[in-house]
Parts: C-alpha cells; sequence; structure tokens
C-alpha cells in the first residue's frame, strides 16, 4: 500500500484551471506533473510558433498553480533526464512520487488516447481516465445523435446544441430573431475602406523569450518565423484579446466572414482559436458573452449568431465527427488524389497571388482565417487533387491552434471530402470566380481571373472543370452538384480538351516538397 499523493499529469492542451482532473481535489494531496516531452514536439515539424505558444503557455499555467499553493513537478524539454514522451515521464514520476492514484482527463488527440489507455497495465497506482467536460457534447451524447442518421447535418447538431444550451433561444423554444441561421447576410465581399482595429499584441516576457531560443535551438529547421509571436500566453492575455474582440470587431465578423484582403490577416476575426484549444479561455462563456453582445444592443445577431454557431456548432460537431470516425479518418481517400503537396506550401513562391498571401500569412502568424483555409488553400488541394495525409500533415504542421481533433476532420471531411461525403454535401470546388468575388487578391495577379485557358489564365478555372471532369461518375448524382454537367457538357469537346489541357499543363509544372518538411522521416 503506497502512501502517496494523487498524480495529477495535465496535457499541453488542458491549460483551464477547472480541469475536471483539479476539481474537488486538494492541495496537499496533490502533485501535478507537467511534460515538455521531445515526441509531442516532433512527431510532425509543427509550425516555430505552435511549439514555443504551447510550452510558453504550459510554463506560465504551471507559475499559476505554484503561486496558488499548488505542488507542481514541471519537466522541460532540456531536462537531461527526460524521457521524451509523455509515458516515459509519467513512468518517471510515478517512480519519484510513488502516488497512489493518477487522475487524468482524456486526450484531445486519438495518438495520445492510445497511450494513455495503457497506463492502468503499466503503473502500479490506480488510474482514472476522466472526460473532458471544457466540451459541451461528449463522446456518447455524439454519437447517440449520429446513431441512424445518413447524413451528419451540422445545422441539425447545431439546433441541438442551441436548445441544450439556451443561447439565442426565447422562452417558447423558438431561436431568437426568427432564424437559426444569418447566414445569407453573412458572405459580403470586402470593401475598399474596411479598417478593422488591430488585434492586440503580446509582447514576449522573460519566459516567452526562453522558449523563443530554446525552439530557435532545438527545432530551427522547422517552418515558420518567430519574429512576429504575439499570441497570448496566459488565461489573462486571452481574456484580453477576447475583450478587444468584443468591443471592436465582433460587430461586422458576421458580414465579413468570408472576405479575404491582401495583407490584411486577422480581418474581424476573433483570433481566438489559440486560446479556446490551449484551455485560457472557456467557449461557452464567450459564446454567453456574445449573446450579451447581441441583448446589449452592441452587435446585430447576424454577427453574434454566426459566431456562437463557430463555437457550440462547428467546433463541437468536428470534435464529435473525429471521435466518431478514428482511426480510420486519417487513411480516408475517398476521391484517390494522389498527387504530392507542390513545394510552393512550404516557401510562398509562387505566381498565384491569393496562395502566396495565405502562405505567408500562414508562415509569419501561424494563422490564416477560415476562409482562407477553406475556399484559397483547401479548394486548391481538392481540385489539383492532392494526397489527403500530405494536406493533413501541411495543416497540423502550419496553425498555432492545429490539434489533430480539429485539423483532421476540417481537412480530411471539410476540404477533400475524402470520407466521401459523410460530413459535406458536397465538395467546396470553386473557380477563380469564387476567391475573386470574395477578395482584392485577383486585381494585382499575374494570372487573369477572366481568362479560362492556355497561357496565363487563373490556374483554379481549369483545375476547377480538370476535377468536375475525373470525378463525375461520382459527383454527377449528387443534387447539389450534378447539374454542372449540363454546363460542362454544353462547352463541347473543343472548349473541353482546352481546360483538360491547360490543368493537366498546370499539374506538370508542379515541384512536389520532399516529406522532410513535415515529418522527421
Ligand atoms: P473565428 O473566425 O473568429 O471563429 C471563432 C471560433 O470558432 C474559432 O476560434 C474556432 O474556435 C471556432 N471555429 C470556427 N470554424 C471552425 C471549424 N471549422 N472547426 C472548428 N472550430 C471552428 N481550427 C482550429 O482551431 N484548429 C485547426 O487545426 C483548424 N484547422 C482547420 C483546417 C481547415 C482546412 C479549415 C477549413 C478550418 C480549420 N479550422 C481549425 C477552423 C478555423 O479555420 C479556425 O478555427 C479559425 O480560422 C481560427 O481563427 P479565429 O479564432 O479568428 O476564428
Ligand atoms: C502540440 C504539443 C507540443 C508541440 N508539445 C507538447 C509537450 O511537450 N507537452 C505537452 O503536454 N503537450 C504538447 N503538445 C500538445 C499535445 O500534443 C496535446 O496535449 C495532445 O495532442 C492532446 O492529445
Ligand atoms: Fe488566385 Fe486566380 Fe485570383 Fe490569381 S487570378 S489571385 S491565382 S484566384
Amino acid at each position: 500500500m503506497t502512501t502517496g499523493k494523487i498524480l495529477v499529469p495535465i496535457l499541453g492542451d488542458q491549460l483551464t484551471r477547472t480541469l475536471a482532473s483539479l476539481r474537488g481535489r486538494t492541495k496537499n494531496d496533490t502533485v501535478i506533473l507537467m511534460m515538455e516531452v521531445w515526441d509531442e514536439a516532433t512527431y510532425v515539424k509543427h509550425h516555430k510558433q505552435k511549439i514555443a505558444l504551447i510550452f510558453s503557455a504550459m510554463r506560465h499555467f504551471a507559475a499559476e498553480l505554484e503561486d496558488a499553493g499548488w505542488e507542481v513537478d514541471y519537466v522541460k524539454l532540456d531536462d537531461p533526464d527526460n524521457a521524451g514522451s509523455f509515458t516515459g515521464e509519467v513512468a518517471r514520476a510515478v517512480e519519484r512520487h510513488d502516488p497512489r492514484e493518477l487522475h487524468i482527463v482524456e486526450a484531445g488527440e486519438w495518438r495520445v488516447q492510445q497511450a494513455i489507455e495503457e497506463w492502468p497495465d503499466k503503473f502500479a497506482c490506480e488510474v482514472n481516465i476522466l472526460p473532458d467536460d471544457r466540451f459541451l457534447c461528449s463522446h456518447s451524447e455524439f454519437r447517440d445523435w449520429a446513431e441512424d442518421r445518413d447524413h451528419l447535418t451540422m445545422e441539425h447538431f447545431y439546433r441541438k446544441m442551441r436548445r441544450k444550451t439556451g443561447l439565442l433561444m426565447k422562452d417558447n423554444g423558438k431561436p431568437e430573431g426568427g432564424d437559426w441561421n444569418y447566414d445569407q447576410d453573412n458572405r459580403k465581399p470586402p470593401k475598399e475602406d474596411m479598417d478593422p482595429p488591430p488585434v492586440p499584441e503580446f509582447e514576449p516576457d522573460e519566459t516567452t523569450s526562453e522558449v523563443i531560443a530554446l525552439v530557435e535551438e532545438k527545432f530551427g529547421d522547422h517552418f515558420g518565423s518567430l519574429d512576429k509571436f504575439a499570441w497570448p500566453v496566459t488565461s489573462d492575455e486571452a481574456q484580453e484579446a477576447a475583450d478587444a474582440f468584443f468591443k471592436g470587431r465582433i460587430e461586422k465578423f458576421g458580414p465579413y466572414q468570408d472576405a479575404m484582403v491582401h495583407g490584411q490577416d486577422d480581418l474581424y476575426h476573433s483570433m481566438l482559436s489559440t486560446s479556446i484549444n490551449l484551455g485560457l479561455l472557456d467557449p461557452l462563456e464567450l459564446c454567453e458573452r456574445a449573446a450579451k453582445a447581441y441583448e446589449d444592443g452592441d452587435a446585430p445577431i447576424n454577427s453574434v449568431e454566426g459566431f456562437i454557431r463557430q463555437i457550440i456548432g462547428w467546433r463541437e460537431y468536428i470534435r464529435g465527427f473525429y471521435w466518431l470516425h478514428m482511426p480510420d479518418l486519417q487513411s480516408r481517400n475517398a476521391l484517390n488524389a494522389q498527387r504530392g503537396l507542390p513545394e510552393f506550401f512550404w516557401t510562398g513562391e509562387t505566381d498565384m497571388r491569393c496562395l502566396a498571401d495565405c502562405i505567408r500569412s500562414t508562415r509569419d502568424n501561424a494563422h490564416a482565417h477560415h476562409i482562407q483555409r477553406l475556399m484559397v488553400l483547401g479548394n486548391f488541394c481538392l481540385i489539383a487533387g492532392i494526397n489527403p495525409r500530405e494536406v493533413q500533415d501541411w495543416y497540423l504542421v502550419v496553425y498555432a491552434d492545429a490539434y489533430e481533433w480539429v485539423e483532421l476532420p476540417n481537412v480530411s471531411a471539410m476540404i477533400l471530402y475524402a470520407d466521401g461525403g459523410k460530413l459535406a454535401t458536397k465538395p467546396y470546388a470553386a473557380s477563380g470566380n469564387y476567391i475573386n468575388k470574395m477578395s482584392d487578391y485577383c486585381k494585382e495577379c499575374s494570372y487573369s481571373v477572366s481568362k479560362k485557358t492556355g497561357e496565363g489564365a487563373c490556374p483554379f478555372n481549369p483545375l476547377y472543370w480538370h476535377f468536375m471532369d475525373r470525378h463525375r461518375d461520382r459527383l454527377e448524382s449528387n443534387h447539389r452538384i450534378g447539374r454542372i454537367y449540363s454546363t460542362w457538357d454544353r462547352m463541347g469537346g473543343e472548349k473541353q480538351s482546352e481546360y483538360l489541357e491547360s490543368a493537366q499543363d498546370f499539374l506538370d509544372s508542379l515541384t512536389p516538397a520532399g516529406k522532410e518538411w513535415a515529418r522527421n522521416e
């Protein structure tokens, strides 16, 4: 019989003071374990800002817990005895502390959860794996909802979450404003004189600066730049970032959600995903604040509803979808896309101005906003037929908010249709016309968006038809997209050949990237 304390490992994306494993614990009976481990930092070659953000936020969180009187055993990456993995570090901690029990909140990622589920057999103490109740919808609730449904329509799930939370709901059970969804008001193209207030930037303090130096030293060959590191790394800073959003940007969040402007990386987006995913901000509290902004007349319903839908709708749905379809989701390739990811995704060196701008923002900020991820980068990968595994790796590496539970469904199912259509009712394929409508990219691009084929034509134009043509068997019967084939047929053989040859010439000109960018293989 051990007389030890309770060991509470806290993972890098569990930085929440009310975490289930901390609730109800007493300070004199608990040892908190936090670990910077080589395996997590290198299973893909994460953007340097992503590693710096996670390590800095972890170190700040540990310091806050210590200040509050908790015993924290913090293992740094360069500790010479560091075992390099969560399991190895927990084994060392079990030896050091001889705990009577170990309490851990389930992991966000399937890969890590598999390792944790082996702990009860590996360690002598009792291991308690607790649900992550920072999410509104548990795994079993999502499974129950998904059961017997042919199609997992997000809108239906979202309405269930609206009823469950009461957000934007009237006493009579009807949605506030009369509609569940105000997307029709939220597709405004950018205006010339848009001037969103700046997103707060957080100057690296001593802890962050130390971590930045560590990342430069150990992960110097990883993608991305640390020069503009300005992420919130504590819950106070994250609150400040949220305050700025609710004060200056939520009002126009809705209408300009899908707009893109060259060189303007944030527009009216909240820029809160890194803080939400780390656990520094409570997603439900943010939604309650948004609902209050509507009640107080500070923001219109279309902006507030749009923001709430992204969080209690999309974010929760994506997580449920991930756990429902793992591990198969990782290897799905319904459209049999086999082309390698082009090298320019890592260098940004392309004449396509839209892609170059999105990749620049990604490299400099470890961020690109939703419509850039979906309709520029994602749309390109879809219609160019890039292999899903390479696209998944890229998205997981490059964004500071990327964890597999949220990245993988967005990439595999939302942008690539690699799951065969369980999430999206149709592939999000678009020609240059869409990008031209929603951005100012095309005006100064060296390609011409109005030119459909041949020299100088926007590559999205022929690629779109090449995609439609090569997947005709699968897509023609899809009621949301099938009608497009009558347009294609009306073009006639000569025009069709021009499209297909232009697309093929472009695809043949692409240089594939080496695997070493994403993985240590
Ligand atoms: P806002 O535009 O202000 O939206 C508010 C919040 O809604 C976000 O902070 C986020 O928490 C949530 N949200 C919005 N859309 C989604 C979505 N599709 N899935 C889950 N949550 C959503 N988000 C991540 O957090 N991590 C990822 O790795 C990630 N990968 C993506 C990959 C692709 C291909 C696509 C299309 C989207 C991805 N997203 C991901 C969703 C979305 O792009 C980001 O959450 C958003 O850009 C973050 O910026 P923001 O905080 O300013 O978001
Ligand atoms: C992403 C990441 C990185 C780069 N490093 C660490 C780490 O060293 N220690 C840690 O606790 N967490 C890290 N993380 C976040 C984890 O990958 C994340 O907690 C799991 O993926 C959740 O399943
Ligand atoms: Fe992108 Fe085509 Fe527009 Fe150039 S013309 S910015 S490649 S959509």
